[in-house]
């Protein structure tokens, strides 16, 4: 018989990428959504999926819709993606933030223990926990958390709860602590998106700037379609586990800046990008490196897409989207 899947945060990023695996391995996919007047299905139907999944409404912010939720699918796997994500927005939103990255984890692995206690959990962990932690230049399973933005303190949170869970009733719970991952469907507000976007503009006269923040950060930056197969793996094993997931290099968002014009046809980047008061963070997390040695051994996992060509399948992406949007505004 085919297993079923719940996908919290279907519609973002990593959501649809994860349901075209499932459905590859012949899942009976369940998507939450959020209750909208006009959901916004781009991501999904860029992939080509959306007639395939099943939606279900439920917020992470509502407990009594997630019991709803797991109550009706009883899924065999559940995969929480759903997440108020962007690390800037978290300052300015910080109950938000911790009401649906943090209790909403909560409330989602209670309805689990009370009404579907087999279904295996994956919890959405993020680099962003470590901060500042303590490392030898890298971050892995055993690196001190110091998150530096409500969002990273919040997911520490839900990371902690999902072991605890596992630890107190028993339960089939994983965290992947996944470093930044991307894609042509990353939303525009991230830097690498909010670049070969910025770079697609410029080149087709619809801007004649882009405005960043903090130039020197680095970030261990993967494909997303990548490292949805982790989460994949994880809720196969034979014992609930934590890993870390990221390529073991970094670079700076310079770097990915300069790259990504390249890739652009444009070499005087720096006649471009603005730096930006209004983007830069309270606080800042100046670097992130994985050391993904345990996902390696225990999962035999590893990327297919390097550094160079993530830039390159982003930028290509965004160039055609933004040519055909001219080309049809010139065609009136
Ligand atoms: P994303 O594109 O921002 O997608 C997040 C999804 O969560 C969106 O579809 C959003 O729904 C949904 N959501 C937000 N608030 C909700 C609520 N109250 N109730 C129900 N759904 C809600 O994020 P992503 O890049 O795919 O990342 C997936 C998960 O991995 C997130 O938890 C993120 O924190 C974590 N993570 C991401 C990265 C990364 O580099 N991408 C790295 C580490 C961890 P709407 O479409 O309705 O807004
Ligand atoms: O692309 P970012 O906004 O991603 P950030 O903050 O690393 O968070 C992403 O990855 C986490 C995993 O580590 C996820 F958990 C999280 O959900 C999200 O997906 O910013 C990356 C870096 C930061 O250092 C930021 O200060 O880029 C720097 N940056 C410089 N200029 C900018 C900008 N970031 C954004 N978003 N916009 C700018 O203009």
């Amino acid at each position: 018989m085919s297993k079923s899947a719940l996908i919290t945060g279907i519609l973002g990023q990593d959501g649809p990428y994860l349901a075209k695996l499932l459905l590859s391995k012949k899942y009976k996919v369940y998507g939450m959504i959020r209750r909208y007047s006009n959901p916004n299905f781009g991501n999904l139907d860029y992939l080509g999926i959306t007639d395939k999944i099943d939606y279900i409404e439920g917020d992470m912010s509502d407990e009594s819709s997630l019991i709803n939720v797991i109550k009706v699918v009883r899924p065999d796997e559940v995969y929480n993606l759903a997440a108020q994500s962007f690390v800037g927005d978290s300052w300015r939103m910080a109950k938000l933030t911790t009401e649906v990255n943090a209790l909403g984890v909560l409330f989602l692995l209670n309805a689990i223990k009370l009404f579907s206690p087999m279904t295996r959990f994956y919890q959405a962990s993020t680099s962003e926990m470590y901060g500042i932690g303590n490392s030898n230049g890298y971050q892995d399973e055993e690196t001190n958390f110091h998150p530096r933005s409500p969002y990273g303190i919040a997911k520490v949170y839900a990371h902690m709860m999902t072991i605890n869970f596992r630890e107190s009733y028993g339960l089939f719970t994983c965290s992947g602590i996944l470093f930044n991952h991307e894609s042509p469907i990353r939303g525009i507000q991230f830097v690498t998106r909010k670049i070969t976007d910025g770079v697609a503009r410029i080149k087709f006269g619809l801007a004649d700037k882009l405005y960043l923040g903090n130039l020197d950060a680095k970030r261990d930056w993967g494909f997303a379609g990548d490292y949805v197969e982790v989460m994949y793996r994880m809720l196969q094993e034979k014992k609930p586990n934590d890993f870390v997931v990221g390529t073991g290099e970094n670079h700076s968002v310079k770097e990915f800046v300069k790259l990504a014009f390249e890739y652009g046809g444009i070499s005087d980047w720096q006649k471009y990008v603005v730096s930006d008061a209004r983007f830069k963070r309270p606080a800042e997390v100046h670097e992130l490196k994985a050391k993904p040695d345990k996902a390696k051994k225990l999962l035999n996992w590893k990327q297919k897409v390097s550094f160079k060509e993530l830039v390159k399948m982003m930028v290509e992406a965004d160039l055609k989207r933004v040519k055909t949007k001219s080309d049809l505004a010139d065609s009136g």
